[in-house]
């Protein structure tokens, strides 16, 4: 029975040893002493093969070997908890310290118009189609009635990706896709998105800009649908005061086809700088979808007709909110935008 009292000693010295432990590591230390592979507690299951009644010495070795275990466990339960007291105390948060400033995002202007614009057709019945920027001659001048040796590709000159892809010129290819993809169905669209060709860059004119396009196709539409709804477009977007002029132009896809102004918000029509003295802005370009244009894009001329449209988008924020300098939507200057977002809201 000598194994009992080496038990009883083993127990009695690890328990002495976990009590004095005073950090986990000690404690640690403590149960690979007695409990590890070869701890002194656990090596001394080897001494089975020696005695009578093995069963009797199991259970002593289990008694021995748990009640360490029990111990330890909730010795290193209470230390761990003190651990995380501590690190609490240490991280303490001090509520009444000052919120940070955070700052608030705005949406760009030039997007901003984009968005007035496109719910003011929205509420007319359109929907809004997109195009691709790099654009193939057919589309941009070809389907359009612009032939390669037109004069009309000279206003629009451009740069070219190769000999037959170019960045498009205006939103106007959207017209002929559109009307490729719907062949002889009524069409309600606006497009808008940017553009690019080589233009002086003045108050008013830059090589890259940004335009609407309008494309409405049916039976019956005339002229007079086109100035109705140009009107009610300006008058949404300007105020039911603001004047508008219809000047006769000329564009190879439509006929007949017209130029619309507005009557310049910096000098209210009296003439300065931006309007270059003559008291209106040109906006857009629109006209009736010329027949031949309807019937190289596989619609009947005889059934349908149509009008299009082409707004600059610059130029309607320019009136809008009054920037006097179409260069400040390109300059990124954060005054200006802010400024800007303020006077949009007041
Ligand atoms: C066109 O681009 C035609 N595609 C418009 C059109 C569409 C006509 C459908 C008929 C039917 P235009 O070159 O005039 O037309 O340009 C249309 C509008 O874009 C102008 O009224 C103007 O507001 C704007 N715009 C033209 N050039 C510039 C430029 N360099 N910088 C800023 N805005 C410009």
């Amino acid at each position: 029975m000598d194994y009992i009292k080496e038990f009883e000693e083993l127990l009695s010295n690890s328990t002495k040893e976990a009590n004095e432990a005073s950090t986990l590591e000690e404690l640690a230390n403590v149960r690979i002493k007695y409990l590890s592979k070869k701890g002194l507690i656990s090596v001394m299951i080897n001494k089975i093969r020696e005695v009578e009644d093995k069963k009797a010495f199991g259970e002593a070795f289990k008694n021995c070997k748990d009640s360490l275990e029990a111990i330890l466990n909730s010795k290193q339960e209470v230390f761990q908890k003190a651990k995380i007291n501590e690190e609490l105390l240490k991280e303490k948060i001090d509520i009444t310290l000052n919120g940070r400033d955070f700052h608030e995002g705005n949406i760009n202007p030039f997007f901003k118009i984009i968005r007035e614009i496109e719910d003011i057709f929205i509420g007319m019945g359109y929907t809004i189609e997109d195009g691709p920027e790099v654009e193939k001659d057919h589309y941009n001048f070809e389907l359009l009635n612009i032939p390669s040796d037109h004069p009309a590709r000279d206003m629009q000159d451009s740069f070219y990706i190769d000999e037959t892809t170019l960045l498009r010129t205006h939103t106007s290819p959207v017209q002929a896709r559109v009307m490729e993809k719907n062949q002889n169905k009524p069409v309600k669209i606006i497009c808008p998105g940017k553009v690019f060709r080589r233009d002086d860059d003045d108050m008013t004119h830059s090589h890259q800009f940004a335009q609407v396009e309008g494309l409405v196709i049916d039976k019956n539409i005339n002229m007079g649908n086109l100035k109705a709804t140009l009107e009610l477009f300006v008058k949404k977007m300007f105020g039911e005061k603001r004047e508008i002029r219809l000047r006769s132009s000329y564009f190879p896809f439509t006929e007949p086809s017209v130029e619309v102004d507005i009557s310049c918000m910096n000098c209210n029509g009296k003439g300065c700088s931006m309007c270059k003295g003559t008291g209106w802005i040109e906006i857009l370009g629109a006209g009736m979808v010329n027949p031949k244009v309807l019937e190289m894009s596989g619609y009947d001329s005889n059934v349908y007709s149509g009008f299009a449209f082409g707004i600059g988008i610059e130029r309607v924020a320019m009136l809008r909110y009054g920037i006097d300098d179409i260069r400040r939507f390109y300059q990124n200057d954060i005054r200006f935008l802010n400024s800007f977002v303020k006077k949009v809201e007041d």
